[in-house]
């Protein structure tokens, strides 16, 4: 796949989406977000791909949306177009498992970008931050609900409302990122997280993501029922099979995805 604002490439089972619009801090224009979403439906159509990760540069993972290209907006530009939030739920939808491997900026859009995914694993010069109340706006593609649920609320309030930005150290104590690691090893943890889940059971990992992402969207009761549904159901793969075969006989799990 080949693109113009990012590289999309495959390494082994992980598919890999690095943003790549340096002049602009990884601004996230249109053209930008339709690309990751391409990558995207490639990668989940792709039976070879069991993860992917979403990473930036070390400067930025992204800046933001584009402030210049929403700058002149009027209301119904906005709404009429839905001017990128309309492409921004490809990441959410996606059903295969997706890391966001942070380094430097993370803002606005950026830090939205990020909490879409299931996992962020963050380097060790990463910051986060809502600062759209500095440009008269505020955070329109999930960062008032999403942070609140990663960081706690006074946390969420706090950052979008003073706009200051958070450390890895920071975000990792406030739960909003799984790991922080050197970052000139950002990439290679990533990949190797990819890695480790693309090598388990694909419809198991895209059940375990389902399962999880109900305890979010879900009441308790609720969200305990789709778990004990899909439970009983992973008793339909070959993959149950053989892995609690390959655990009885001490050997590895050969998996085959279904
Ligand atoms: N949009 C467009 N261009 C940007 C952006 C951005 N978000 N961020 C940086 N750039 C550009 C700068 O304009 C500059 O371009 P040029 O060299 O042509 O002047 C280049 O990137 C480098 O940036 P700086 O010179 O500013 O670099 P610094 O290292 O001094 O600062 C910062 C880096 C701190 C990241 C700084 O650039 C900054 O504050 N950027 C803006 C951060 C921001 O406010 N982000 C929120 C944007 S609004 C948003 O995301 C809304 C999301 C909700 C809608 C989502 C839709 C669904």
């Amino acid at each position: 796949m080949t693109f113009e604002l990012i590289i999309a490439e495959q390494r082994g089972r992980v598919g890999l989406i690095t943003l790549n619009r340096p002049q602009a801090m990884n601004a996230l224009n249109d053209q930008v977000v339709n690309e990751i979403t391409a990558a995207l439906d490639g990668f989940e159509a792709d039976d070879n791909i069991g993860a992917i990760v979403i990473t930036g540069s070390d400067k930025a993972f992204a800046a933001g949306a584009d402030i210049g290209a929403m700058a002149q907006f009027s209301y119904m530009d906005a709404y009429k177009s839905e001017y990128i939030t309309r492409n921004w739920e490809r990441v959410k939808t996606c059903r295969k498992p997706v890391i966001a491997a942070v380094a430097g900026f993370a803002l606005g859009g950026g830090c939205e970008l990020a909490m879409m995914c299931d996992i962020i694993i963050a380097a060790d010069s990463a910051k986060f931050g809502q600062p759209e109340v500095k440009l008269g706006i505020l955070p329109g593609a999930g960062g008032t609900q999403r942070l609140p649920r990663a960081v706690s609320k006074a946390k969420a309030m706090d950052l979008c409302l003073t706009a200051r930005l958070m450390d890895a150290a920071e975000a990792e104590r406030a739960g909003l990122v799984s790991r922080v690691v050197p970052a000139d090893k950002l990439l290679d943890e990533a990949l190797a997280a990819a890695a480790t889940i693309a090598g388990f059971s694909l419809p198991v990992v895209m059940m375990i993501k389902e399962s999880i992402g109900r305890a979010f969207e879900s009441g308790l009761n609720e969200g305990l029922l789709f778990e004990r549904r899909v439970f009983h159901a992973a008793f339909a793969l070959n993959d149950q099979k053989e892995g609690m075969a390959a655990f009885v006989e001490k050997r590895k799990p050969d998996f085959r995805h279904d």
